[in-house]
């Protein structure tokens, strides 16, 4: 199989089929100028990209990247023998359908660390004088934890090495799906770093930024059909490459203390991303979440298969048409009806494979952000809420485990033990009470009377009939004309 073929590196480069883009740089005078933590598929497949395409514009070679895994040492172990390089399939299909693929092995990771076996290391490089920017992807949960060789720990520990030496500051930059999530990394730097030391926040307020940034690309996790499949194509076995959509999207505000790439389009540059990330993280990922828990529970089990049942296409396009996007502020050079249309077809790509309990793991984290805010809006003005409490329902529904053909599942969440406390999963009533109680998920709407009681009539109807009948019942309530 692909273990016969020779692996990916350096050599393979000039050899490669001529469709395939790969580094046209010095790669070997290439520096680390940033420092990623949390170097998984998302990262590799966005920041990693725009970086490579503006080291080889500008032929700027001090913006390398070294990447961080910050629990496992999988990306290392796989990426270390390939020199770094690795491979970016974006994949869809062409209008009639045939798949179509675009490959480009990727250069500008330098150096993969492990945050558990090489902290020291970590902090070297952070403190680095070369070291200009730290950009992170450590999940919603990451930045719950300041703990020694959480993220938060090590960047503190850096700059407090970075101003004893009189060193400069740094561009903190998160790349997760949080809003305002510089201002929420800043947040949590200057608490760790207060905690040691009054002066050591001061020196990091004063020369330090954290812009905040939207990212936007759908970049489901590498199977070993993707490993095989690309690595025929290419010839040489690459054991991590990662697949992507075409769509890139990213608003990042331009305040970068020490500089950064060249980034270009379709890179955009904002004074203020908050407003992109609330209309990604409701529009995007809030009807993800929804998609995720009913495909997972119906039996739907990539996000393609679950946008194909005419029911939930029609409950989604509602959903963000009637219930999400009047919760956005209007945005100069957003069309709505553009960007809905876009999203419900870039769901459509049928060369993904995104698997729906992907995208359902750690419920509880990003449930506040894709769903209380909205609904708070909603509440708050009088308006329905009943798209909105089906997606609570269907989490609550996905929470007992098992499918509806019977299928047991693992609760990937790490508030998995109190939510199978809190829900046995009896009467839907006091389950729907329970599950809108829970103020770590639901903030200032737990217990909030009209969200628990809707949601308790769409949670027995879930599982009394499942989420076709439940979608159904749904569609037929919202064309009852109102009293
Ligand atoms: C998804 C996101 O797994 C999830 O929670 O909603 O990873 C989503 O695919 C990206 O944010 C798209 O930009």
């Amino acid at each position: 199989m692909n273990n016969d073929l020779p692996r990916l590196g350096p050599d393979a480069l000039a050899r490669l089929d001529a469709t395939i883009e790969r580094p046209r740089y010095r790669r070997e005078s290439l520096h680390t100028g940033i420092v990623h933590l949390g170097i998984g598929a998302f990262a590799r497949a966005h920041l990693a990209l725009a970086t490579e395409q503006a080291i080889t514009r500008t032929q700027d070679l001090r913006w390398g990247i070294t990447g961080v895994s910050m629990r496992q040492p999988d990306t290392c172990d796989a990426l270390a023998p390939q020199a770094g390089l690795y491979t970016l399939a974006e994949r869809d299909a062409g209008a009639d359908g045939a798949p179509r693929e675009r490959l480009q092995v990727i250069g500008c990771l330098r150096e993969l660390l492990v945050a558990p076996r090489d902290a020291a290391v970590v902090v070297e490089r952070l403190a680095d004088a070369a070291t200009r920017i730290v950009s992170l992807t450590i999940t919603e949960k990451g930045y719950a934890s300041l703990g020694e060789g959480s993220a938060v720990d090590l960047i503190v520990r850096a700059l407090a090495r970075r101003r004893e030496q009189a060193r400069g500051g740094l561009t903190l930059l998160s790349l997760d799906n949080l809003p305002g999530n510089g201002r929420h990394l800043q947040q949590r730097v200057h608490e760790r770093a207060a905690h040691d030391a009054a002066a050591l926040a001061a020196w990091i307020d004063a020369q330090c930024s954290f812009p905040n940034s939207m990212v936007d690309r759908i970049v489901p996790r590498t199977t070993p059909a993707d490993v095989a499949a690309v690595s025929r194509r290419l010839g040489r076995h690459d054991a991590w490459p990662v697949v992507a959509e075409p769509f890139f999207d990213w608003v990042v505000e331009d305040h970068f203390v020490a500089g950064r790439p060249g980034w270009q389009l379709p890179v955009r540059f904002a004074d203020d991303a908050a407003p992109w990330e609330q209309v990604k993280l409701r529009l995007v990922n809030g009807a993800h979440s929804q998609i995720a828990y009913s495909g997972a529970m119906a039996g739907w089990p990539t996000v393609d298969a679950a946008i194909a049942r005419p029911a939930l296409a029609a409950h989604v396009e509602a959903l963000l048409r009637d219930e999400m996007e009047p919760t956005l502020p209007g945005l100069a050079g957003w069309d709505r009806d553009a960007y809905r249309a876009a999203l419900l077809q870039r769901w459509r790509n049928p060369a993904l494979a995104h698997r729906c309990q992907q995208i359902a793991m750690d419920g509880s984290q990003k449930i506040p952000q894709r769903w209380v805010a909205p609904l708070a809006h909603r509440l708050a003005a009088g308006a329905p809420i009943g798209r909105l409490a089906f997606g609570v329902a269907a989490w609550l529904h996905y929470l007992r485990g098992v499918d509806e053909a019977g299928a047991a599942y693992a609760i990937d969440d790490p508030l998995a033990d109190p939510l199978r406390a809190a829900l046995p999963g009896r009467d839907a009533a006091a389950d729907a009470r329970a599950g809108v109680g829970l103020a770590a998920v639901f903030g200032p709407l737990a217990g909030h009377p009209q969200l628990t009681a809707e949601v308790a009539v769409q949670l027995q109807r879930l599982r009394a009939g499942g989420v076709e009948a439940a979608l159904a019942a749904l569609a037929a309530g919202a064309m009852r004309p109102r009293a």
